[in-house]
């Protein structure tokens, strides 16, 4: 039986303060080394961040962001054949990442950046639309829904419109329903379990539900015994037909989502599967 191939999209950080320790690098050289072990545990995909977005992270500047992720992006579109995105809010590190090799622009917060995406239309790049109110600073207390995954939902198309106004090709166009920014514990669980209803609205999903504190709240773990609760969450999004995962642990992760994948193609024979 042939399964389809969900995408896994491995994380790496260029940050000293990322949630997760084991995603931190401070050095160019650590995040390559570290990229290009996950591209050789079944990565499809790497997204590359200089930016903490963990509530109450620092700002950092645009010209330290810059620096942390250029030469890591450079390196890799050298070294390595994967498709690389750029995690920023930023239209000018987006720019700049696609300039340099990048493919696709993960705009953690949304669209916020009223150039990010003309950015994307100018270089032909993918565009993943990651929902968040607020900022790092405030997005605990922007935690407020009447129903969560409607009010998700209709965020992310009113700003894959207007992407698509601003010229970016609609199957170019990835919603995330941003776990953990601007949701409590009990916000994630209704996404993950009514995801079908973000699936539905026709967009191809992508879900990073890896570590984040959302597990802890349910297990009571820290974030570095959180792999199974994160396997577990990967499942269910594949199982609800999300096309793409970003983890912190690709190799489990390949696993956990080839078999979620089949399972559900024998159920619905769907075989959805892509690459950004
Ligand atoms: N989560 C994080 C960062 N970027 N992008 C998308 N599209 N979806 C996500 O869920 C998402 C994201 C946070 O995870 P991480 O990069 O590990 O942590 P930090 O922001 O602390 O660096």
């Amino acid at each position: 039986m042939s399964a389809p191939r969900p995408i896994v999209v491995g994380i790496v950080n260029v940050t000293p303060d990322s949630f997760f320790a084991g995603s931190r690098h401070a050095s160019a050289e650590a995040a390559v080394a570290h990229a290009l072990a996950l591209a050789k545990a079944g990565a499809d995909w790497l997204d590359v961040g200089g930016e903490s977005t963990r509530p109450g992270a620092e700002a950092v500047p645009e010209r330290e962001e810059l620096k942390r992720v250029l030469p890591v992006i450079e390196a890799l579109a050298k070294e390595c054949a994967l498709p690389l995105s750029v995690d920023t809010r930023r239209a000018r590190v987006a720019e700049a990442a696609l300039a340099r090799g990048a493919r696709v622009v993960n705009a953690v917060a949304g669209l916020r950046d009223p150039e990010l995406a003309a950015v994307c239309a100018a270089h032909g790049a993918s565009l993943v639309i990651n929902h968040m109110r607020g900022d790092s600073a405030t997005m605990l207390a922007e935690a407020r829904y009447t129903d969560v995954v409607r009010e998700v939902g209709d965020e992310l198309v009113a700003q894959a419109e207007e992407a698509q106004r601003a010229g970016v090709a609609r199957e170019r166009i990835w919603l995330d329903p941003g776990i953990g920014f601007a949701k409590r514990a009990a916000d994630s669980v209704a996404l993950l379990a009514r995801l079908e209803e973000i699936v539905a609205l026709g967009y191809p999903v992508l879900v990073g539900p890896s570590r984040k504190s959302w597990l802890g709240a349910l297990t009571g773990e820290p974030a570095e015994a959180r792999l199974p609760g994160s396997l577990a969450a990967a499942t269910a999004c594949v199982l609800a037909g999300a096309r793409a995962l970003r983890m912190h642990d690709v190799a489990e992760a390949r696993q956990a989502v080839d078999v979620a994948a089949a399972i559900r193609a024998a159920k619905t024979g769907d075989p959805r599967a892509g690459t950004p």
